[in-house]
C-alpha cells in the first residue's frame, strides 16, 4: 500500500488510520509546494492533483472519506448491519462535507461553529467516542478535523469541554501522536 501525501496535509489522517489499524504502508512524500502533485505521474494516480491517495496493488483511491471506508471495509473494521455502516458513513460524510467547511472556511465560521460543535459537546458529554463506547473510523474523520481547530485556528474552545476532552483522548492514542501529532510540535 502506497499513500501519497504532502508534508502537512489531509494524507495524515489516511496514516492516523493506518497505523491505528496496524497496516503496512510506504509514505510517498510529495512536493505539494513545488507540483508535484499536478506531474502526470500523479496525475495518473488522481487526476484532480490531490492528495491523499493510495495505490493498493492495482486499485487508486483519492478523497480521504473513501480511503478511510476502504480501509475499514477492507480490515474487518466496519459493522455488519446496514444502520450500524450507514451511521458510520454519516459521520465520515459529515466530518468532510459539513464540519471541516464550516470550521475552515473563514466566511462560514461564525455561523456554523457553535452550531455544530454544541451538539458535538453534547455528544461527548455522553460517551468517549463519536458512535458509543468504540473507537471507529468515524473519530479519525471527525476527530482529525476537530483536533486541527487548536493546532491551525485561534478558536476558543473552552465552551466545549466535552470536545476538548475528546481532542485530549485522542491524541493519547499513539497512533494519533505518531502522524496527526506531530504537526502539533
Ligand atoms: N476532500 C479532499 C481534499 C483534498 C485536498 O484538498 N488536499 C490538499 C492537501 S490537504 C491538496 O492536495 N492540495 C494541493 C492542491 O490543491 O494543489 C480529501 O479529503 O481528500
Amino acid at each position: 500500500m502506497k499513500l501519497y501525501g504532502g508534508a502537512r496535509s489531509r494524507a495524515s489522517i489516511v496514516q492516523w488510520y493506518l497505523e491505528e489499524i496496524g497496516v503496512p504502508y510506504e509514505f510517498v512524500l510529495l512536493d505539494i509546494q513545488g507540483g508535484a502533485n499536478l506531474e502526470p505521474e500523479f496525475l495518473a494516480i488522481n487526476p484532480m492533483g490531490k492528495v491523499p491517495a493510495i495505490v493498493d496493488g492495482d486499485f487508486k483511491l483519492w478523497e480521504s472519506g473513501a480511503i478511510l471506508i476502504y480501509l475499514a471495509e477492507k480490515y474487518g473494521k466496519m459493522p455488519v448491519s446496514l444502520e450500524e455502516r450507514a451511521t458510520i458513513l454519516q459521520w465520515v460524510f459529515f466530518a468532510n462535507a459539513t464540519l471541516g467547511p464550516g470550521i475552515f472556511i473563514e466566511a462560514n465560521r461564525e455561523r456554523e461553529q457553535r452550531r455544530l460543535l454544541t451538539p458535538l459537546n453534547d455528544i461527548f458529554k455522553r460517551q468517549p467516542f463519536i458512535i458509543g463506547e468504540q473507537f471507529s473510523v468515524a473519530d479519525v474523520a471527525v476527530g482529525s478535523i476537530l483536533a486541527y481547530i487548536p493546532m491551525m485556528l485561534k478558536l476558543d474552545l473552552s465552551p466545549y469541554p466535552a470536545v476538548m476532552d475528546y481532542i485530549k483522548r485522542l491524541s493519547e492514542r499513539p497512533a494519533f501522536a505518531k502522524t496527526i501529532g506531530v504537526r502539533s510540535k
